[in-house]
């Protein structure tokens, strides 16, 4: 896996350290090929320099938009050096191997940042460079391809340490670091051209596979569009529609948010999640499919009105029904018999969508967050707690059906808007309270919901009356967990870890409460 390097091709634009680099490689007995401007100063550091218009028999043309464009600078890139037929290649054609690639791209990004015009922008606009970028990359097998300045260094060190030599480990972060950079770049490019192009917005590519043109984005003045990024994942973006209009900008956001959530209970009983808003409205269990639904709405008969349900079994007939009573947005669930698409088909404005089984709740993803000049990226929360991650931290333990109720609770505060407060009774939510900036507050609402619940429900008393509760942070203060308490809730799942603890946990016990930290926070914003 050790590959020598013997040849290198430099062409850079940021001459940054290109000298004491190019110097370091002459000295491990590397021949240096290179372009117009890179050659010249390097030459005049007096080192030894071959032209690529030598090697491959063409002038720089064209202003420079033809230099290294050419078979004898590709193939000595591409070709695999164990393969007979590509080695008899070379020699037929006179292609010499390069082992290492050095390239920094024209400054397009620094271009455009300084107002240039559009001609000198689109000169700017690289194609040889990540031409020769890819080739390297892509034969990392055996060639080099250093794209940062800051790669300098970590090549020189593995050709020190192995007699001129690179590791293949070495040779494909190199690789994907390259990719990343023209990645970036024709990102760059596009991003620049969308501003240029006075088609309307919503055509315009920002990496991604344009799925679909939205009729508007979360409101009517707002152009919008679906990309999907060629992932095979079960989800809104692979899923089938059977019927129905489009999905709007807002269902698309919705059913991801409810299918993400329902998907958490593969495996397991049947699960139904109600959103609203990105928020769940109600999510529950049940004994059948139909059972489930029914209690998910029940928990907030009013929210749940146009709402956008999920569920983790395939729709049967009998749910179909129970769905139809009142008007939803959007039904996605793992599959629907032929019966249940039947009673769907006669309400027009019902979306019904089916994918390729649940998502995979566990698995790790990126989640991208678009701030004001860049993103925030950051790995997708797939943190999930099981029984025996949990302290109890209270005289009194957890019941059985706490406990599980604790569990479920905890799992539907993952998805649900910061501050989140969760009751649950019977695997069932019954008072969510979301998006609050005072967990207070959250509180306050939720306890409110399950009253409401109660009342929808004709019930005498609330249904938080024996429930859990779960918070998605810690109670940084006793007073939430009174107030849960005063609420009627029996047991208190929470990260814990507050400077507090001591005093909200002496609460718990005062109240009788059972406790238990998870030592895992679930913030969503
Ligand atoms: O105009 S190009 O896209 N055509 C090419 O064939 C080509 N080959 C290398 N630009 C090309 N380059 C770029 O020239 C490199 O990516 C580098 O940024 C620059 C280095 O040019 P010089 O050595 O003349 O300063």
């Amino acid at each position: 896996e050790l590959y020598p390097v013997r040849r290198a091709l430099i062409s850079v634009s940021d001459k940054t350290g290109l000298v004491d680099f190019a110097t370091a490689l002459a000295g491990h007995g590397v021949a240096l090929l290179s372009t117009g401007g890179t050659a010249r100063a390097l030459r005049e550091a007096g080192l030894d320099v071959t032209d690529v218009s030598d090697v491959t028999g063409f002038p720089e043309m064209m202003d420079g938009r033809v230099k290294t464009l050419h078979p004898v600078v590709h193939g000595g890139l591409l070709a695999l050096r164990d393969n007979d037929d590509h080695v008899a290649s070379m020699e037929e054609h006179g292609i010499g191997a390069i082992d290492l690639v050095v390239v920094n791209l024209y400054p397009f990004e620094e271009t455009v940042a300084k107002g240039a015009d559009y001609a000198e922008v689109i000169e700017n606009i690289d194609i040889g460079g990540p031409a020769m970028i890819r080739s390297a990359a892509k034969n990392h097998g055996f060639v080099n391809i250093v794209v940062d300045v800051e790669d300098y260094d970590v090549v020189l060190a593995e050709m020190g340490a192995h007699g001129g030599q690179t590791t293949y480990a070495l040779r494909q972060r190199l690789a994907q670091t390259a990719y990343a950079r023209t990645a970036a770049y024709d990102t760059a490019v596009s991003t620049w051209m969308a501003a240029q192009v006075s088609d309307t917005p919503r055509r315009r590519t920002f990496g991604g596979q344009l799925a679909q043109t939205l009729r508007y984005g979360e409101n009517p003045h707002q152009a919008a569009a679906f990309y999907t990024d060629g992932s095979a994942r079960p989800g809104v973006a692979t899923a089938t529609q059977h019927q129905g209009k489009a999905l709007s900008y807002n269902n698309i956001n919705d059913t991801d948010a409810a299918f993400e959530l329902v998907s958490e209970f593969a495996g397991q009983g049947p699960a139904c999640a109600i959103i609203k808003h990105a928020n769940p409205c109600g999510v529950a269990t049940g004994a059948t499919l139909k059972e489930a639904y029914s209690r998910a709405f029940d928990c907030d008969r009013t929210s749940a009105f146009g709402g956008i349900i999920a569920l983790n079994h395939e729709l049967d007939e009998d749910t179909a029904r129970e769905i139809t009573g009142i008007f939803t947005e959007v039904v996605i669930a793992p599959g629907a018999s032929d019966g249940a698409v039947r009673i769907f088909k006669e309400k027009k404005n019902l979306r019904l969508l089916t994918t390729d089984g649940l998502a995979d709740a566990s698995a790790d993803g990126l989640a991208v967050k678009q701030v004001s000049g860049g993103f925030l990226v950051q790995d997708k929360d797939v943190g999930r707690i099981a029984r025996d991650d949990l302290k109890v931290v209270t005289k009194r333990q957890p019941s059985e059906q706490e406990m599980s109720d604790m569990l479920f609770a905890w799992t539907v505060a993952k998805h649900v808007k910061s501050n989140a407060i969760i009751y649950v009774k019977d695997g069932a939510t019954v008072g969510v309270g979301a998006g609050q900036m005072s967990r207070l507050d959250s509180s306050t609402i939720a306890a409110t919901k399950a009253g409401r619940m109660a009342e929808d429900l004709g019930l005498s008393e609330t249904t938080a009356k024996g429930s859990v509760v779960a918070s998605d942070a810690f109670f940084p203060f006793a007073d939430g967990l009174l107030a849960a308490a005063e609420a009627g809730a029996t047991a208190v799942i929470q990260p814990g870890g507050s400077m507090r603890d001591n005093e909200v946990i002496a609460a718990a016990d005062e109240a009788g409460l059972a406790m238990v930290f998870t030592g895992m926070r679930h913030f969503r914003h």
